[in-house]
């Protein structure tokens, strides 16, 4: 076993981009000046980007309903399918979470009514990325809550050079309108507006640095989801995992990029010793092993831990965006644990699954995010928003308390608003100062 590979001080938490603060600056600047071009110039700024990025220009930057029916009639049926099924087991998913969405009426006092509505965000855009792989289900897990959530209108913006079945899930998962415009150009659109895009309340999907860079930008002129970076996936294991399914579930995410993180912890010296070489075997024949590989080497862990005990302190400390838990009891450890994008319980539960079609969204928190947050759903797409109503009986428990701060805080305003209602017959006095 490489002494390299075995670690017991963990790496996980250092930040896979940033580390270069000359970079992040000059990735800040780049993205500042796409973001103020767009917003000055719109349409003719996002001709000139898409040029000099994405080496096309489209005709328009609108997809047409012609060009939509030629990208689902050029799809494999068996795709097209397979897309389906995704959209309606993550559909089903998001519905049965909308449902525990539900409005609130209270009576904390007698007479003081408080409550909540839920409301969806009214203009969503989706943000598609282009990158490796033609990811299917990537249109699928930002589009289907917000159809869903009841979102009146939702578009996709995606690469122009995305392929055309990227196009037809789009649509196929209910995108009203969709873009050729990629990269922070589309960010920048989406949050302000051009002549071709209409500007939304809220931007959501993953991205790479610069679409990640775009979104932190224009976040306060419009709502975004969270800031996803590369993918990560970690297994707790004791000596009941398979090394061969282990391997194969971190090289599975290994093969997104080289920036993946890949890792496993186990109570077992001897798993840890054979998903080692396991890991080399399946490299050995793994048709994407350049990247899967280059991400193994560069990011791979696999820490040997003495107890149960220290496999949940350590999932926790990581927050990874997956975390599987492969041991004898895995609903009970998987009860312990509290930091996690999603969670994967007993090894038939492979994250490749839930990437694809189970139905759980794969958007997920990156880089510890999962200390405060979870992933994209169809809570991300809706307002909870409260309001109040007073009755008459309820006015002094309320009023009483409220002018007695005011003043206290010297905010004479706020205690005449109080004031008038506790003692309405007395509005003119009260106003006057008197
Ligand atoms: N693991 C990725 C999602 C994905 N992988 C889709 C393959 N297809 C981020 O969670
Ligand atoms: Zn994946």
């Amino acid at each position: 076993m490489s002494a390299q590979s075995i670690v017991n001080q963990v790496n996980w938490i250092k930040r896979p981009q940033g580390q270069d603060e000359k970079a992040d600056r000059s990735l800040t600047d780049t993205v500042s000046a796409i973001i103020a071009r767009v917003k000055r110039e719109g349409d003719a700024a996002l001709r000139d980007y898409s040029q000099q990025f994405d080496t096309v220009v489209p005709q328009q930057f609108e997809v047409s309903a012609q060009e939509i029916e030629q990208a689902l009639a050029a799809m494999d049926p068996q795709t097209r399918r397979d897309s389906e099924f995704a959209i309606s087991q993550v559909r089903r998913f998001a519905q049965a979470q909308f449902a525990t969405l539900l409005p609130l009426e209270v009576e904390t006092l007698p007479g003081v009514h408080l409550g909540h509505r839920i409301i969806p965000v009214q203009t969503v855009g989706c943000y598609v990325p282009g990158g490796r792989y033609p990811i299917l289900s990537a249109p699928v897990m930002s589009i289907v809550p917000a159809t869903v959530a009841g979102c009146e209108q939702i578009i996709a913006c995606l690469p122009p050079g995305a392929h055309p079945a990227m196009i037809a899930v789009c649509h196929l998962a209910g995108a009203h309108r969709i873009f050729k415009v990629g990269g922070a150009q589309a960010i920048a659109a989406m949050a302000w507006g051009t002549e071709s895009i209409p500007s939304v309340d809220k931007i959501v999907g993953p991205g790479n640095a610069y679409v990640n860079e775009a979104k932190r930008q224009v976040f306060g002129k419009v709502g975004i989801d969270a800031l996803a970076g590369p993918s990560e996936i970690f297994t707790v294991a004791d000596d009941t995992a398979d090394p061969r399914i282990l391997a194969a579930d971190l090289l599975a995410q290994a093969e997104h990029d080289i920036h993946t993180r890949v890792g496993l912890a186990t109570t077992s010296q001897d798993i840890a010793s054979r998903t080692l070489a396991e890991i080399e075997r399946q490299l050995g024949n793994l048709p994407t092993a350049a990247t899967a590989g280059e991400a193994w080497r560069r990011q791979g862990e696999i820490v040997v831990c003495d107890s149960e005990e220290q496999l949940v302190a350590f999932a926790d400390h990581i927050a990874t965006e997956h975390l599987q838990v492969h041991t004898r009891d895995p609903h009970a450890t998987a009860a312990k644990i509290r930091n996690y994008g999603s969670l994967f319980i007993g090894q038939n539960a492979s994250v490749v699954f839930s990437d694809k079609c189970c139905g759980t969204n794969h958007t997920l928190p990156t880089m510890a995010a999962a200390r405060y947050t979870g992933g994209l759903w169809v809570g991300a797409y809706v307002k909870v928003c409260t309001h109040q109503w007073i009755d008459e009986q309820g006015i002094p428990a309320i009023a009483e308390p409220a002018i007695r701060q005011s003043r206290t805080e010297g905010m004479q305003g706020h205690r005449r608003a109080a004031e008038i209602r506790l003692r309405p017959q007395e509005i003119d006095a009260i106003t006057a100062g008197t």
